[in-house]
């Protein structure tokens, strides 16, 4: 079945948040924000800029009625500056303004004074300073210390990987205006509809029922709308609470880039000890968690990090610790993978230093410790369906690794200024909010008279394809066609308590609590039928909009079914609720089993370097992943291709620049460049694992939304390896984004 806002998308007539028509009287809201990333605030003088026509006002901190807090995990974050400033581009005061570019010249006329204070950029500097947002985690499994005396082989090493923008195509915005009796209804381009209308209720000091937050869809969210909608969101509620007005913010993209928090950066340390058979027998790892100014999401993608810390590999004995550094940039947040990237890049590394010290392809060694069922991972999570080994050989003989190396070799043999090399990178992502109590979802679906029916979930469309796959299960379900069925949006007051769409489970959760729904509403209607049709109901089925009875047509159509079962005062509509079973984990203990199941794949970059300019084309990535049993393989490719190319982006050109001062300098597409249509891999070949899938996954389509971005790891040793061809003394570096400057430094450096 094709994406079905394909159609729209292309003609330009999917609503997003900035084609929401203004109603009259809508006012502009700006931030004025901190222009230095650590200071004390001394005084602001707003007399200027309120003095300006078209200015309506300006509101502060003094103006909240609930708490000035808006921290998720924990209460560590105020909206608006009160007498510090802790990163540049925190917000300080609200300016609201006939128009925006009333707000934008009202913005220059205010007058910040500020002492300086002390700036931390370096996580490794605010361990130093043991500035932390909370104390360090360890994940254990057996005995490192007494595992690496047996070691044959140590490898000590520094891995760093850069933060990353989000780069959604739609900017944060939200647009709020007051209803009755002091309630406000707002829409904003959130993944946590229930997140924004919490933060609200919380900042204005009202009820959650005061406040009704909508969803349309999303232009991208990539994570940084998991929890960084909501000071945008809560921005333009207060000024409307306030003001009793509709009030429009939308960012402009510099402004989104400088304000709103990316991907962490992350500064590790690692230690790996191999026997002689290239068993990987102990593994320690220290991350140092670039989390900004204050927790945000942290904590949760620090214990990502952890869970990921082995990748697809089965280590005895491990001692991973990770700490969450608190620094003066934005606060970091989700994006795609979670930390799980950042901890699996840390062990892809160290197996290459011990790859190159010992002579040998890292092949050898990745493939001596894959998982196994009946494996540990280091959080106690027994392996059970495991794929990791499947997924390596089926990719590795699918592509003939033998061959391309073989290519690869030649090629390198008979160029001298541009090198080949290929990078293998394996996955294994753990599905489930590792925080057990988010893991539920819920679905209301009404069938109308006329047989149609409407479906609200706590799903949020991103581009991912949610609401294409909810329509092929109510369809499948009912036996009708997807012309019948409308997703609404996401609405708080139809589903409400839900946790963000994130954690590549929102089909999952939500598909499953729909599927519940929709059995019960059969069930009940098959009564109707059978009552009808003189039969019973477990002889029943429909399709094509027809019922059948043990397989054969009747004449009663599902309209005239729905038309009988109203008659009969059948509730046609349902709640369906569905949490995750089986998963729980002790964090006192940090053991248990978090994740209903794992997503496996395994895939080949090859690239092509310039060894004069440092430059580098991506020839291919050939993968094998494990979609379960794809319920829409047209979207779930689309997911591969998008989550590969976004890791790739990570991975080589993406790079974050802060200045010592926690500025950031590349602040505009101009200066952050991500991956174009020129710099894509030419052939990415995705073929599918083939496996059954998993029954806590939809319909056994497995998640596909976050796993294959890790993919994008494999171009940064592809690159390493085409500069070892050209530099073979090169001294390996594992400091991601490979950008070509460092390539270049790499291929005329030496050990
Ligand atoms: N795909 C598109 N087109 N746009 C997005 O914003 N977000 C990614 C992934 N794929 C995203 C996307 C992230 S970070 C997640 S967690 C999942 O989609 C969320 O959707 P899912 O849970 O339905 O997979
Ligand atoms: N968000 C979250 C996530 O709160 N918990 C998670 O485990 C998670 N994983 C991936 C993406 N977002
Ligand atoms: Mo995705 S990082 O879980 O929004």
């Amino acid at each position: 079945m094709i994406n079905v806002d394909s159609i729209h998308h292309v003609r330009g007539e999917s609503i997003y948040l900035d084609d929401i028509p203004l109603r009259s009287g809508t006012f502009h809201a700006l931030t004025y924000d901190a222009p230095v990333a650590h200071a004390h605030i001394d005084s602001v003088d707003y007399t200027e800029a309120l003095a300006m026509d078209g200015v309506k006002a300006i509101l502060t901190y003094k103006d909240i009625p609930g708490e000035n807090e808006i921290g998720g995990i924990f209460p560590d974050e105020p909206l608006l500056a009160e007498h510090e400033i802790h990163f540049w581009g925190m917000p300080i005061a609200i300016i609201i303004a006939e128009t925006e570019y009333v707000c934008r010249k009202a913005k220059k006329a205010i007058k910040l004074k500020y002492t300086e204070l002390p700036v931390i950029v370096d996580p490794r500097e605010a361990r130093r300073q043991d500035s932390l947002i909370f104390p360090p985690r360890t994940f254990k499994l057996g005995n490192v210390e007494k595992a690496f005396e047996a070691c044959t082989y140590i490898y000590e090493g520094q891995v760093d990987s850069n933060g990353q923008e989000h780069l959604y195509i739609e900017t944060q915005g939200a647009y709020a205006y007051p209803t009755e009796n002091g309630s406000i209804r707002i829409s904003s381009s959130t993944q946590g509809p229930t997140a924004v209308q919490k933060t609200i209720a919380n900042v204005l000091g009202i009820a959650m029922h005061k406040v009704e937050v909508d969803v349309t869809r999303l232009g991208g969210g990539f994570g940084g709308k998991e929890d960084q909608a909501t000071p945008w969101a809560v921005i333009t509620a207060l000024a409307s609470y306030i003001l009793k007005c509709p009030i429009k913010y939308a960012l402009h993209r510099m402004d989104d880039m400088r304000m709103t928090g990316k991907r962490h950066p992350y500064s590790s340390d690692f230690k790996i000890g191999l026997d002689a058979d290239l068993k990987i027998k102990a593994y320690q790892a220290t991350f140092h968690q670039n989390a900004g100014a204050s927790a945000d999401l942290s904590p949760a993608v620090m214990e990502r990090t952890l869970f990921h810390a082995t990748n697809t590999y089965f280590i005895p004995d491990v001692e991973v610790t990770a700490y969450s550094c608190k620094t003066n940039l934005p606060p970091n947040t989700a994006f795609r993978g979670f930390g799980g990237p950042q901890g699996m890049f840390v062990i892809e590394s160290a197996i290459r230093q011990a790859a190159k010290a010992l002579g040998i392809k890292a092949r050898k060694i990745q493939k001596a410790n894959l998982l196994k069922n009946g494996d540990s991972f280091p959080y106690g999570q027994i392996i059970d369906r495991g794929e990791a080994t499947n997924a390596w050989d089926t990719c590795l003989s699918k592509f003939d690794i033998e061959q391309l190396e073989e290519n690869v070799a030649t090629f390198n043999k008979e160029n001298s200024r541009y090198k080949k090399g290929i990078g293998i990178m394996p996955i294994c992502f753990g599905i489930s909010f590792t925080n057990t109590p988010m893991n539920h979802a819920r679905a209301l679906v009404h069938i109308y008279l006329d047989g149609s029916v409407g479906i609200s979930t706590g799903g949020v469309e991103m581009g991912q394809g949610l609401n294409t796959k909810m329509i092929q299960i109510a369809m499948s379900e009912f036996g009708i066609d997807p012309s019948k069925i409308k997703i609404e949006t996401t609405n708080t007051t139809r589903v409400a308590n839900t946790s963000p769409s994130a954690a590549s489970a929102t089909a999952d959760l939500n598909g499953k609590a729909l599927e519940i729904a929709c059995r019960a509403l059969k069930d009940r209607i098959f009564e109707v039928a059978a009552d009808e049709l003189q039969s019973s109901s477990t002889a029943l089925s429909i399709k094509n909009n027809l019922v059948y009875v043990d397989g054969k047509a009747t004449t009663l159509s599902w309209k005239s079914l729905i038309t009988k079962a109203n008659l009969a005062r059948v509730c046609l509509t349902e709640n369906g609720h569905y949490a995750t079973p089986i998963i729980h984990f002790d964090k006192s203990k940090e053991k248990g089993h978090p994740f209903a199941y794992h997503v496996y794949g395994n895939s080949i970059t090859t690239v092509t370097v310039d060894c004069l300019r440092g430059i580098y084309d991506f020839d291919s990535v050939h993968l094998v992943h494990d979609f379960g049993k794809s319920m829409n393989t047209a979207i779930d490719y689309g997911q591969i291709e998008g989550g590969l190319v976004q890791g790739i982006g990570w991975m080589t050109m993406e790079e974050l620049l802060y200045n010592e001062k926690g500025r950031l300098l590349s602040n505009a597409l101009s200066t952050y460049k991500i991956p174009d249509i020129y710099s894509v891999p030419k052939v990415i070949d995705i073929k599918a694992l083939g496996t059954d899938g998993h029954p806590l996954a939809i319909r056994r389509s497995k998640a596909v939304g976050e796993p294959p971005l890790m993919y994008g790891i494999g171009a940064y040793f592809a690159i390493q390896n085409a500069i070892l061809a050209f530099n073979p003394d090169s001294k390996l570096r594992f400091d991601a984004p490979y950008t070509p400057e460092k390539v270049l430094m790499d291929l005329y450096q030496n050990e």
